[in-house]
């Protein structure tokens, strides 16, 4: 190829160009321009950068005949695009100048984007790290997924309570996409099957057409970016005139309807599957979309023979939502192309792959076969021979397989169907092996594999932490940001007392900014030099919010016990959204909002303990709190939590963890060394074993005083109406399936050497170098790396 050599542009070339896209993009002169016109012109000017190395990775992979990734995830949880472009295209330093010669804000620009909130949690931002990773490396890939017109929802506190808004992100127009008006494809549901002369033949009932929208993500030093290409659903006859003419205008507007409901809102529980036939619509309509799209683009390379598919194409399925790739995909070999059963199965098992991300039996996904047989006919028919199949030649009749209790049990589907089975962290992937999947690992031990999650580090920590990257710059040079491992060259300076204050100076400086921001928003008065503990996720009973919060209230009720006494000044940080149908989440967001405001107003301990939850919690407030954070609390019950990747995240800003032996978390401690991580509470083991006794979380409450307290506090109402909280209070008594009893005291005591531990200001200094210097491991990249050994076996594009 061709070596191309790309001049950045300088701040006056820059300049110019956002003064021609504001006069001939947004039409408007700068004498009236909005801070909105003014992004919009800026994101333009951007985006003609990414065109060059998009362009340059369309035309090698055409031209080449690479094999490519394709990515399907229900979730791409991106966040905010025009800072990370900058960065990624070495940009950042024109564009200051570039700002002053226009004399914007850029802060007030950056702040203006809103959210692309197209997923829930982990799982979404895991996509949208690897699409970025995958860029960085070169490696030809695609990501798809559904362009939801409502992302999550917006949170807001009312008395404390979570209050649900719609999220409106594509109410404004949104100018890094191009839409694909000719990449467009039918996609059926319903109907009925048909056999004609032997062939089979799939008449959908109803359909609505896809249309592809294409947003390019650059890696870094703008070298190759690759597209999210986002299917948006449209009525496939637009207005059924003849129908309207003779008066059903309900029945014509029905294609519309369904077209409009498709894309329209993601679903926003993360934890339990709940069925809906809309939810597998949308399964469906993304990865019908998909594979049309995959086996165009393949036929056109590579000619019609599709045999050799396996070659040139892997395709990752994240979690089970896209499962229904394996039937979809033999069917349209079948159908369509005209081949046997058995070698569309053994074409698709080669090219497909599927990743696990939860062990938790409510979020694995199963479709009543009743449901599946009515919203997809013939893939029920095949997934029936996919399971009689494996039966047979696994000479397992009766014992494991995909329908089980008139359900669709995806979890076996997605594993069956694919290559190469992967878990997301260590213990993860070994749990995959002896619990959910014991049997069919025991039938096809090689499938299984490990890939520990990862983090983009020119996301969340170039661009995310200034003051930390520019002392990284400056200590080590500037290579670490697309080859993590480099901070390894930190670890002498962990001795160095100018670098520990240079550290201090940076994270202070980030402390600061993040207390003006809760002084403006909540009206908080926070202390820079208090520890910032920092606890940000989603609500869920196992992540354990609660018992983050009850060792608060006993905290808070020590204190007051000997208000002169020697505290530690700490900051509570809480952030985070419960699915709106999670009822005993919402009550744990409710109870620490009311023990936050009744803690915040008392004066005798105002000095050692705030709590702060601002509402809304998103990539973007991610992006402030983990760079400000001293401590990060990763203290769900082990075995439970599949990885984690905020953990991740907050090791590499400096911020030492206190957790369990849970996830990633198992990993972190490994790396950076025991002696700077607070481990505390059961193992996944233990904790299995807790919990089969009868009576433990009563009998571990009894054995603890902090714990009685800080519940008879809350039952007394001390904190608002103690009916309020009657379930909460009720389960951890009789219940507490997730071991916070249990947990307690391990865990109040590990807080105490936190406290002391953060007094040694040098000493803390010291072992927060330590973790950023062995977080190198903890980049998707490495990750991604990883999947292409393993699993796809492909390569970066030549000459990157
Ligand atoms: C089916 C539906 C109810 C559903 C929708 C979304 C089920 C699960 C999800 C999302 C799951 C998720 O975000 N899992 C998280 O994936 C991260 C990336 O691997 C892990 O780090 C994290 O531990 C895991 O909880």
């Amino acid at each position: 190829m061709r070596p191309i050599v790309t001049q950045l542009p300088s701040a006056q070339d820059l300049s110019d160009q956002i003064l021609h896209h504001l006069t001939h993009t947004q039409g408007r002169g700068p004498e009236f321009a909005t801070i909105f016109d003014w992004r919009l012109a800026i994101s333009y000017t951007i985006r003609d950068q990414i065109v060059t190395p998009w362009m340059r990775n369309h035309r090698t992979s055409r031209n080449q005949g690479l094999k490519r990734v394709y990515y399907l995830s229900m979730e791409f949880l991106i966040g905010r695009i025009l800072g990370d472009a900058i960065i990624n295209l070495g940009l950042d330093q024109q564009m200051d100048a570039a700002l002053d010669i226009l004399d914007l804000d850029k802060q007030a620009i950056l702040g203006d984007e809103p959210d692309a909130a197209l997923g829930n949690g982990g799982l979404g931002r895991l996509a949208a790290c690897f699409m970025e990773s995958l860029s960085t490396l070169g490696v030809p890939a695609y990501g798809y997924g559904i362009r939801y017109e409502h992302g999550l929802f917006r949170q807001r506190f009312e008395g404390g309570q979570q209050v649900e808004a719609p999220e409106d992100w594509l109410n404004q127009p949104h100018p890094w996409e191009f839409v694909r008006v000719d990449y467009s494809y039918e996609i059926g549901f319903k109907g009925h099957v048909e056999t004609v002369d032997g062939r089979t033949v799939w008449h959908p009932g109803e359909s609505v057409i896809a249309r592809a929208y294409d947003t390019p993500v650059v890696g870094w030093k703008g070298r190759w970016a690759n597209t999210l290409r986002l299917w948006g659903a449209q009525p496939t006859n637009l207005f059924d005139l003849h129908r309207f003419n003779s008066g059903d205008h309900a029945e014509a507007a029905k294609p519309e309807a369904l077209a409009r409901t498709l894309s329209r809102v993601l679903y926003p529980d993360d934890t339990t599957d709940s069925g809906k036939e809309l939810r597998l619509k949308q399964e469906y309509f993304l990865t019908a979309a998909a594979l049309q799209d995959i086996l165009r683009r393949y036929m056109d390379e590579h000619g019609d023979d599709l045999t050799g598919l396996p070659d040139k194409v892997a395709i990752q399925l994240n979690d089970t939502h896209p499962a229904i790739a394996g039937p979809e995909l033999i069917r349209l070999l079948m159908d369509e192309h005209g081949y046997g059963f058995p070698e569309a199965l053994q074409i698709a098992r080669a090219t497909l792959n599927y990743t696990n991300h939860t062990l938790l039996p409510e979020a694995l996904e199963r479709w009543s076969t009743w449901l599946m047989g009515r919203v997809l006919p013939r893939h029920l028919q095949i997934i029936e021979m996919i399971d009689a199949e494996h039966r047979t030649s696994t000479r397992r009749p009766g014992h494991v397989g995909i329908l089980k209790d008139d359900q669709v049990l995806m979890g076996e589907l997605a594993f069956i169907m694919a290559n190469k089975v992967n878990g997301v962290s260590a213990l993860h992937t070994d749990l995959v092996r002896s619990t959910v999947f014991y049997d069919l690992n025991k039938l096809h031990g090689e499938k299984i594999v490990n890939e520990t999650n990862g983090v983009a580090p020119r996301r969340w920590l170039r661009m995310s932490n200034p003051p930390l990257a520019k002392l990284l710059d400056a200590t080590i040079g500037t290579e670490w940001t697309g080859d993590l491992d480099q901070l390894r060259l930190l670890e002498p300076h962990a001795t160095d007392p100018a670098f520990l204050d240079a550290l201090h100076a940076a994270k202070r400086q980030n402390k600061v900014a993040l207390s003006q921001g809760l002084l403006a928003d909540l009206g908080l008065k926070a202390d820079p030099d208090a520890l910032f503990d920092v606890q940000v996720k989603r609500m869920h009973e196992y992540k354990r919010q609660l018992l983050n919060i009850l060792e608060t209230i006993a905290l808070w009720h020590r204190i007051h016990e000997s208000p002169n006494g020697d505290w530690t000044p700490r900051l509570k940080i809480f952030g985070g959204k419960a699915a709106p149908g999670y009822w005993l989440a919402k009550s744990v967001i409710h109870l620490i909002n009311d023990v936050a405001a009744t803690i915040n107003k008392d004066p005798v301990t105002a000095k050692y303990l705030q709590i702060a939850y601002p509402p809304n919690y998103n990539v973007s407030m991610a992006e402030k709190l983990i760079p400000a954070a001293d401590l990060s609390e990763q203290i769900s019950t082990a075995g439970k939590e599949a990885s984690g990747t905020g953990n991740m995240k907050f090791t590499m800003n400096g911020a030492l963890t206190i957790g369990t032996l849970d996830g990633a978390n198992v990993e972190i401690r490994e790396l950076v060394g025991p002696e700077n991580f607070f481990l505390f509470g059961l193992t996944a083991e233990e904790a299995a074993a807790e919990k089969a006794k009868p009576g433990h979380a009563r009998a571990a409450i009894e054995k603890s005083e902090n714990m009685k307290i800080a519940l008879q506090l809350i039952a007394e109402g001390r904190f608002g109406r103690a009916e309020s909280y009657f379930s909460v209070l009720d389960r951890t008594w009789n219940d507490d399936p997730f071991l916070v009893a249990s947990d307690f005291d391990a865990y109040f005591d590990s807080q105490r050497q936190v406290d002391a531990a953060y007094r040694d200001t040098r000493d803390w200094d010291r072992m927060a170098v330590l973790n950023i210097a062995r977080s190198g491991y903890f980049s998707s990249d490495r990750t991604i790396r990883g999947y292409m050994a393993d699993i796809w076996h492909v390569e970066p594009a030549p000459g990157l």
